[in-house]
């Protein structure tokens, strides 16, 4: 596989990644494989920073990095519209998260496939999304976590949904690097990913079996 664009996010190379997410565009490849790439890089980041080989300056920066690179991928994910049953999702970074780029991604790809996207943003109380979730009666919620403190806000989030009588009204959906199965199981959710188009395709799939 071509590493040169995961190879240079890493390296925190901006003007080399723009130009090269330029060219692959001009060379017809797939915007969610280029994006897919620079996902990779942002991970090495992550391992990096955890071996304390990057701080955390070198990790805000990897976060401007990738924001240029999609700054570029935009219309053309906003342009990979398909037909679909269009449904409503409400979908927030859960409390004591404030990671946003996988979010953003997934509420641009749901948004280009006609979905009415309610993004209410980071770091979101539980209270918050309960009241949001009431008031906006989504076909989905989606949680985007991305550090574990985020798990203990979610599992609350939901018991809130399971007291007021709401959590079987929606279908619940949990994404970002650290979820897994256990994650899900442990918030009780429908669906996990770490992969955007996964998420698109589940919430198209469930629409479309309505
Ligand atoms: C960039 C980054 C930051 C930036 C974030 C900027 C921003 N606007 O988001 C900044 C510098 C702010 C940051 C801060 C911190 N970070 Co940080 N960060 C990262 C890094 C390097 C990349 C994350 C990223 O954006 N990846 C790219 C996106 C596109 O990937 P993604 O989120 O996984 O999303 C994809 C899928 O998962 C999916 N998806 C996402 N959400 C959803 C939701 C649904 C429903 C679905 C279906 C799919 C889906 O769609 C996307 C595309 O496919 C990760 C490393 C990693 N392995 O992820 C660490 C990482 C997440 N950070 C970490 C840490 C520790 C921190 C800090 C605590 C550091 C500190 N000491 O202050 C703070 C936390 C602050 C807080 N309270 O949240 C740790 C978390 C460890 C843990 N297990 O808890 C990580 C894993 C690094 C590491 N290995 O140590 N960070």
């Amino acid at each position: 596989m071509d590493e040169e664009l995961s190879t240079k996010v890493v390296e925190l190379k901006r003007d080399e990644v723009v130009e090269l997410v330029r060219n692959k565009l001009d060379r017809g490849e797939d915007p969610l494989a280029i994006l897919d790439e620079c996902r990779k890089g942002m991970t090495i980041v992550g391992e990096r920073f955890q071996a304390g080989d990057y701080y955390l300056a070198e990790l805000m920066l990897s976060a401007e990095v990738f924001k240029s690179a999609v700054a570029i991928l935009d219309p053309y994910l906003t342009n990979a519209r398909s037909e679909g049953t269009p449904g409503r999702i409400v979908l927030g970074t859960p409390r004591g998260d404030i990671h946003d780029l996988g979010k953003n991604i997934l509420a641009t790809l749901l948004k280009a496939h006609g979905f009415e996207v309610h993004d209410i943003g980071v770091d979101v109380a539980p209270e918050t999304i309960l009241k949001e979730v009431k008031e906006k009666q989504p076909d989905f919620v989606g949680f985007s976590a991305l550090i574990t403190v985020a798990f203990d806000s979610m599992k609350e989030t939901v018991d809130l949904f399971e007291q007021e009588g709401i959590r079987d009204k929606f279908k619940l959906m949990v994404g970002g690097g650290v979820t897994n199965n256990d994650v899900k199981a442990y918030i009780g959710a429908d669906f996990q990913s770490t992969d955007a188009t996964e998420g698109v395709a589940y919430c198209m799939e469930i629409m479309g079996g309505r």
